[in-house]
């Protein structure tokens, strides 16, 4: 066997038409090179984007010599392969132009076998602006594409919006949470491979039938042969073995082997349990000798989306190895405008934080990017389903051929390459689009296309479905068969036809509800608007004072402030958290409260939108809020910022993502009712405890009964009439104090803790408040904090002299706490841990407890 690879990681590049070539950093991208050589400012500092953009309007080149010994002449083929080309790219070796590549999705691989010589080789690729690019598609189109995200004012174009042109992340054009930085660059690996024996480039595990019994399976194995050879393939798993002999052709095919696995170890997602991987591993032997090797790492189970018609419409939920799953998660953006920043220690604190906080899925969103494979390689890991978008969003898109065939070329690229992912539990076509468009009814949808004329609407929807509905689906049935396929999210049924596209009826399909937030809905219209599947909701914050700091100085700490504005994506963002806190919480008395208020309200109204779909189980099978996470420090819909820090949001969700949870309703001023929901597999049995205090804390009534969750469960266990409950006292008055208390050795959220006597333990609590936060009276709270005997300084015991409300935590660190913004009643410590970031790999700790330094314990009441 000869098989020789060369990773080209050495280059120099520059602006084309300059003379000086600088170095580079290969994976990476122009804008990260002009940093790293001190050519531009940070990019993401105070208002540093408006003055970058002059970037994208460059052509840019790359160049590495090579030195190639002898060897490499004899090689049957010699192969140049990038990964990741962002995004109009000619590649030259030497001088020999060998590929014009045009789609930042797709890798691309060309021979280069007889122009590469002994010695030295260069290979340099020009990257052509996209700007300079598309600007004449669209003036050939002669009418706009709608895409209103893209910020090309921003970027000097005026209303001149290109981003549907390109294959590439639509989010470097801008979007209502991220800024305009058009990349370029080699953004994924770049390798030269040389061989002259057959080569296996490709390993499937085909999952044809997966349960508790058996696994069957197919290995599809894809093969390279320089010429014609006979041999034996070879497949072997977790001490198991399949072979057989196989002749191959000159070129590519593939093979296939049949395995069965006999009483498998299930894949599983959080929650559900144990989330087993095998890796396979396929070999062409000759004889003893070892050709060829390639090793695909999956997990066995069997997932579906199952829409079914009910009493109530069509359900819409997964099923994971025959157990529905009650989908617990959010929204994924891309973790940086930058992609080739985002380190594995930076995945994996958001896969881990994912998992902290309790869920089971995350949407990778069709803005972004297909992710990296340490991304899915990290969800397979740790159990997290993944929602899969391709990657469309907001736009329509052109149909001429060109267009549509390198579209097919991406699909089923990135279908095969994540199709061994056993995270990978449902491809979608789009964002919002088919919404947005609503071809169906007239007056819906975002507006456009009452402005267009029937011809240019009927070009522009059949565009529409070939992509989502002939195109993609398509690449996911030949290439991932299996795997549901849904063209838009959100959407109410699958295929063409009048009813069956995005509507506003909750019985079917999944929901976007922005009703809060964009539609200025109040919070208690989260207890009405639930649909099936809840796969976006959100309301933003801004991130943590020293988040904030790291592109803004104290001098622009106002909200107005040229860098906050620039800092804040959503035209109306910063009025309609104003507006919102106004309705809900007391008047923060300075910038910092700003902050802190804006982090309490945000974690409160997803607190309650979560509740509420959890309580409308099983009409309602999943809730991901909008959004995970932050691609740049900024105002936004995240619960972790840019940063990786924690806002008050991540500790509610973590909260309401328990697997049982208790929920009390008040919202109808009516009745007070408290619902028990449990995503356990088996029933439970335990107390509820409800006290009533006034806000001095003192216990007013007390309540308590036996109660039995059943397995996988919503119910109303406690209802009252309100005015049953309060006897006549203020609602502004009182608070409600609801427990759930479990006997034996399942643990509560406050691990250890123990409530009365005997052997049990609180497995959730919760406060309940009869009005909002704004009119409760708070006075200053005196907290004081023990150490935990035996912790090192990493837990503490935390006391309060009055009703703290929104107990907020910082210590110098970066770490999360067991806990946080949570409120304190006098009498009733709390204990909490500190963890910091990080600390383990390869599945060892992710968080690790420690002492913090300089820990600081403010309430609600210091920051009015
Ligand atoms: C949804 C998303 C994004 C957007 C978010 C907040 O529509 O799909 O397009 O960032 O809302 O507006």
């Amino acid at each position: 066997m000869k098989q020789i690879q060369m990773s080209l990681t050495d280059w120099v590049f520059r602006a084309c038409g300059e003379e000086a070539w600088l170095p580079a950093n290969v994976p990476g991208t122009v804008h990260t090179d002009l940093l790293r050589n001190g050519r531009i400012d940070r990019p993401f500092y105070g208002t540093n984007e408006h003055d970058l953009q002059w970037i994208d309007k460059k052509n840019w080149e790359y160049r590495t010599v090579i030195h190639l010994e002898e060897t490499w002449q004899a090689l049957a083929v010699t192969e140049l392969t990038f990964a990741g080309l962002d995004t109009y790219a000619d590649v030259y070796v030497n001088q020999v132009h060998v590929l014009a590549a045009d789609n930042m999705f797709r890798a691309w691989t060309v021979n280069v076998k007889g122009l590469l010589q002994a010695g030295q080789n260069e290979i340099r690729i020009v990257f052509r602006s996209v700007v300079s690019e598309d600007l004449p598609k669209l003036e050939a189109l002669g009418y706009a594409l709608p895409a209103p995200n893209d910020q090309s004012e921003l970027g000097g174009l005026q209303e001149q919006r290109i981003s549907v042109f390109a294959r590439k992340a639509p989010y470097h054009y801008g979007w209502d949470w991220g800024p305009r930085f058009l990349t370029s660059g080699i953004w994924r690996e770049a390798m030269l491979t040389g061989r002259d024996a057959a080569e296996i480039k490709e390993l499937y595990i085909r999952q044809n039938t997966v349960n508790g019994q058996e696994a069957r399976l197919t290995a599809l194995v894809e093969v390279e042969a320089p010429q014609a050879w006979s041999g034996m393939l070879r497949v072997s798993a977790r001490g198991q073995e399949w072979m057989k002999a196989v002749s191959l052709v000159t070129g590519s095919q593939t093979l296939e082997l049949e395995l069965v696995i006999d009483q498998p170890r299930l894949w599983w997602c959080n929650g559900l349990g144990s989330p087993e991987l095998y890796t396979f591993r396929a070999e062409l032997l000759q004889g003893a000798e070892i050709v060829s090797v390639s090793e695909a790492t999956t997990g066995l189970r069997e997932i579906k989306l199952v829409r079914k018609p009910d009493a109530q419409g069509t359900s819409f939920y997964f099923e994971l190895n025959g157990v529905p799953v009650f989908a617990k998660g959010a929204n994924h953006i891309p973790n940086d405008s930058f992609i080739t920043e985002v380190t594995e220690e930076r995945y994996r604190h958001e896969i881990a934080t994912a998992v902290a906080s309790n869920m089971n899925m995350l949407r990778v969103w069709g803005g972004g990017f297909y992710e990296e494979e340490e991304f899915y390689r990290l969800c397979d890991e740790y159990g997290l389903l993944v929602w899969q978008d391709f990657m469309f969003a907001c736009s329509m898109y052109p149909g001429d051929e060109a267009f549509l065939s390198n579209v097919r070329a991406e699909a089923e690229y990135n279908v095969r390459r994540l199709r061994n992912h056993p995270c990978i539990a449902l491809w979608c076509g789009n964002n919002e689009i088919d919404s947005a468009w609503s071809e169906y009814e007239e007056y819906m949808g975002w507006g456009w296309k009452e402005k267009m004329n029937a011809e240019i609407r009927g070009t522009l929807w059949r565009a529409y479905e070939e992509i989502f509905h002939r195109i993609l689906p398509e690449a996911v049935a030949a290439n991932h068969p299996g795997i549901n396929y849904w063209p838009s999210s959100p959407l109410r049924e699958l295929t063409g036809g009048q009813d069956q596209h995005a509507t506003r009826i909750m019985g079917d399909g999944d929901i976007h509800y922005w009703g809060v937030w964009h539609g200025k809905e109040p919070f208690e219209n989260y207890n009405l608007k639930v649909g099936r599947f809840m796969s976006e909701y959100g309301f933003q914050s801004f991130p943590e004072l020293k988040s904030v700091l790291s592109y803004a100085e104290e001098a622009d700490l106002a909200l107005e402030s040229k860098v906050m504005l620039a800092h804040q994506k959503n035209g109306q963002g910063n009025r309609l958290i104003k507006e919102y806190m106004d309705m809900y919480l007391p008047q923060p008395k300075d910038f910092r409260g700003f902050l802190y208020m804006s982090h309490v309200l945000q974690a409160e109204g997803i607190r309650m939108a979560i509740e509420s779909h959890r309580r409308s189980k099983p009409y309602c099978m999943g809730t991901l809020y909008w959004q995970m996470n932050d691609c740049w420090p900024v105002a936004s819909w995240a619960g972790m910022d840019y940063y990786g820090r924690w806002k008050a949001l991540q500790y509610a969700v973590r909260r309401s993502f328990q697997e049982v949870i208790l929920s009390v309703d008040s919202t109808d001023g009516e009745s007070v009712r408290v619902y028990g929901v449990s995503d356990r597999r088996e029933a439970l049995s335990g107390e509820l405890v409800l006290r009533l205090h006034d806000i001095s804390g003192a216990l007013v009534r007390e309540w308590s009964q036996p109660v039995i969750l059943a397995a996988d469960s919503s119910a109303v266990i406690f209802t009252l009439p309100a005015a049953e409950l309060l006897e006549g006292r203020e609602p502004a008055s009182v608070l409600l104090v609801a427990s759930l208390l479990e006997s034996g050795q399942e643990q509560g959220p406050e691990a250890g803790q123990v409530l009365g006597t005997g052997t049990r333990q609180v497995l959730e609590r919760k406060e309940h408040y009869f009005v909002p936060a704004k009119d409760i009276p708070l006075s200053k709270a005196v907290i004081t904090v023990t150490e935990v005997p035996g912790s090192g300084g990493a837990s503490f015991t935390l006391s309060s002299d009055v009703l703290a409300r929104g107990v907020h935590l910082t210590v110098e660190e970066e770490g999360i706490f067991s806990d946080n913004y949570f409120d304190l009643l006098p009498g009733e410590p709390k204990t909490v841990e500190f963890s910091l970031r990080g600390g383990g790999s390869g599945g060892g700790a992710d968080f690790t407890p420690a002492a913090p330094t300089g820990l600081v314990i403010r309430s609600m009441a210091d920051y009015i």
